[in-house]
C-alpha cells in the first residue's frame, strides 16, 4: 500500500489496483455556449482546473494505471432521457436542444466531446453516461472488476453533482475513493467546498480529499519503488 496524506486521514492507495476517474470533462459543461452556460452558470471556473486534471491524467499514464474519462452524453433518440431530466433546466436549453456546439448532451455532438487538453488516448476507456452517476445503465462496475480495480481517484466536474454522486455510487459498489480537490470544480464555489465536506466528515463517509501535489508527492518514483 502507498499512503497519501489526505483528509480525513491518509489514505491508502492500492498499487495495480487503482484507477482515475476523470468525471464529465466535456465541452458542454466547461465552454461558453453549452450546457453549462445555457444553465447560467460561470463556466469560467471550470476552464480553471484543467492544468492541474491534465497533470493528474499524466501521472495515471507514467504509472500504466487504467484511465476512466465519462461523459454525460444520451442517445440522439432521447431513449435514454426519463422526461423529468429534460424538463427541467427551463429557462436554457434542454437535452436534446440545438445549441451553440451541436444537440445538448447528445452521444457525438462536437459540444459532447472531452476538452482537447484533456483529450483521451488509444486504450484508455471512454464512456457516455446517461445519468449523473458513472455506475447507472453503463457497465462501468463489470469493467473495473475486470482489471481487478478496487481504489478509484476522481477528477472532474462538477463536485456537488456528477463528481459527488460517481463516488457514492462508486462506496456502494465497495471501491474506497479519494478525490483530488483541486481537480475538480462547481459553478458555486461554496457547493464545492461543502460536497468535499460532505465527502471527508465522519470519519470519510463517502472518502478522502487530497490535493494533486500529495498524491504526486506519494507516488514519487524513489516512494513507489522502496
Ligand atoms: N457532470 C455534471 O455534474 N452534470 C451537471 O449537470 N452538473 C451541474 O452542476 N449542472
Amino acid at each position: 500500500m502507498i499512503e497519501v496524506a489526505a483528509r480525513p486521514y491518509a489514505f491508502q492507495l492500492d498499487p495495480g489496483h487503482t484507477a482515475l476517474v476523470v468525471i464529465d470533462m466535456q465541452r458542454d459543461f466547461i465552454e461558453p455556449g453549452g450546457f453549462g452556460d445555457s444553465l447560467g452558470n460561470d463556466v469560467s471556473l471550470l476552464e480553471a482546473i484543467i492544468p492541474t486534471t491534465a497533470e493528474l491524467i499524466s501521472l495515471f499514464r507514467r504509472m500504466g494505471w487504467p484511465i476512466v474519462h465519462t461523459r454525460e452524453a444520451h442517445k440522439a433518440d432521447l431513449s435514454d432521457c426519463p422526461p423529468g431530466k429534460r424538463s427541467r433546466g427551463a429557462p436554457g436549453l434542454k437535452i436534446g436542444d440545438e445549441g451553440a456546439m451541436g444537440r445538448i448532451l447528445i452521444s457525438g455532438e462536437p459540444g459532447n466531446q472531452i476538452v482537447a487538453d484533456l483529450a483521451p488516448l488509444p486504450g484508455e476507456i471512454e464512456m457516455d453516461k446517461p445519468g449523473k452517476g458513472m455506475f447507472w445503465a453503463t457497465g462501468l462496475h463489470e469493467r473495473l472488476k475486470a482489471l481487478g480495480i478496487t481504489h478509484l481517484v476522481f477528477a472532474g466536474v462538477t463536485t456537488e453533482v456528477c463528481v459527488q454522486t460517481s463516488m457514492r455510487e462508486a462506496n456502494d459498489r465497495g471501491y474506497e475513493c479519494l478525490l483530488i480537490e483541486d481537480a475538480t470544480e462547481s459553478y458555486f464555489p461554496e457547493f464545492k467546498r461543502a460536497a468535499i465536506e460532505m465527502i471527508v466528515a465522519q470519519g470519510g463517509i463517502v472518502g478522502w480529499a487530497t490535493p494533486f501535489a500529495a498524491l504526486e508527492a506519494a507516488l514519487a518514483p524513489e516512494k513507489v519503488h522502496a
